[in-house]
């Protein structure tokens, strides 16, 4: 089958999910075609032959104040599904790739041909601007001419029947985790580099946007630190960074902390972490959180959205109200300060990690696009 994959290439986790779910895809022996204005970062790493990037690019002119990105994206997945004859496109993020989809595939019925596209709701797609009235119409016409609708977690699913006019079942569809890359591994002497005195390492790794709460990170790590011994990495970059720098200031924590900026390495530097810190306002399932508990690592983390569906309160980490620094820090100070607790939760958090593995969750995206192929109607008219 030849799938064309459109996501959003940067560090987020729709596009990281989306180039996890390529790269599984191929190593499954389907052809992938990443429609996108950038090669996903996670695609960089290393060659594979059944993985094909096209890019999206976006003539300007000077009459545009915005070069109309979604028109050059639907015209790219046409000339990509003539050209490879792919079977069925699969959207991550409803905004703009679900409407431009639809675009391509009414150019295509035109022509007298057809393609299947399922979308995949990611979170602030839905959460934070798909409602947004300028977008609404738009996302809520565009999600319900997929063939297919998935969400990744039982949240995110309720917030979109919540919050749109649905006619369609959504199929949840956890996010997942590729073990045989992210385990824990030996890296003593990183971890030496990082806490020169056997200090406790916690860890947060987000794009900085207002939603993750950064400053409650360095809050938490501020108290913390006042009672354990330890160091904070702050693995990413976004708009948010400063301030929580200049916080970090602020509360005198700056030289026990160290903001590493973006980083492709991820599971080396989770492998020297004792706890992952996530205080997110809002978060369909935190991906992020998935990983680090991959690597072994207990998160302490709010209770918005789909995280009390992966982490499990007071077994693979704690779940606090959102914004509650006292609960979170309390939490993070209980675990860390006993060495047989934080072993506990440590593997437990592997275990818990275990259930979302690659295998357990790739079929369930087969299964769908076996039946929104089977049942194109071009496919049927033309046998193909
Ligand atoms: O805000 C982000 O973290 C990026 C965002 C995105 O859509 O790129 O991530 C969302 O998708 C991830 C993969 O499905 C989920 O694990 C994240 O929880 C979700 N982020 C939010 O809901 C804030």
């Amino acid at each position: 089958m030849r799938i064309g994959i459109v996501c959003y290439p940067t560090f987020g986790g729709s596009g990281v999910l989306a180039t996890e779910l390529g790269m599984a895809l191929s190593d499954k022996g389907y052809e992938v075609h990443f429609i996108t204005y950038e090669q996903p970062v996670r695609l960089s790493q290393g060659f594979h032959p059944n993985i094909y990037y096209h890019e999206v690019k976006v003539p300007t002119y000077p009459l545009f104040a915005f070069p109309p990105y979604e028109t050059a994206l639907a015209s790219t997945m046409v000339s990509v599904i003539n050209d490879y004859n792919l079977d069925l496109l699969h959207l991550h993020y409803a905004i703009p790739h679900a409407s431009a989809a639809f675009f391509a595939r009414q150019i295509l019925r035109k022509a007298g041909k057809d393609i299947p596209f399922i979308t995949t709701l990611h979170g602030t797609d839905i959460t934070l601007v798909g409602k947004d009235p300028t977008y609404e119409p738009v996302v809520t016409f565009s999600i319900n001419e997929s063939d297919a609708i998935t969400a990744v977690s039982q949240s995110l699913k309720e917030d979109t029947l919540e919050s749109f006019k649905i006619e369609k079942e959504i199929h949840v569809i956890p996010n997942f985790v590729d073990i045989k890359r992210f385990h824990q591994s030996d890296k003593e002497h990183f971890k030496k580099m990082m806490a020169p005195n056997d200090e406790k390492i916690l860890a947060h790794v987000s794009n900085f946007r207002a939603v993750k709460r950064v400053e409650d990170v360095v809050r938490v790590f501020h108290n913390v630190h006042q009672t354990v011994p330890s160091k904070l990495l702050m693995i990413g970059d976004g708009p948010d960074r400063q301030r929580a720098e200049d916080l970090a200031k602020e509360l005198n924590v700056y030289n026990d902390i160290r903001f590493l900026g973006k980083q492709e390495q991820i599971s080396e530097i989770l492998s020297i972490t004792d706890l992952f810190i996530l205080p997110s306002s809002s978060e369909s399932f935190g991906l992020s959180a998935l990983e680090a508990m991959a690597c072994g690592v207990p998160v302490i983390s709010s209770n918005a959205g789909g995280l009390p569906e992966i982490n499990e309160h007071g077994k693979t980490g704690f779940l606090s109200d959102i914004g509650d620094i006292e609960s979170m820090s309390a939490n993070a100070i209980q675990v860390i300060q006993d060495a047989e607790k934080l072993k506990a939760f440590k593997k437990a958090a592997l275990a818990r990690a275990k259930k979302f593995e690659k295998q357990h969750i790739i079929p369930m995206y087969e299964k769908i696009y076996a039946n929104i192929v089977e049942s194109c109607p071009y496919k049927r008219k033309c046998n193909i």
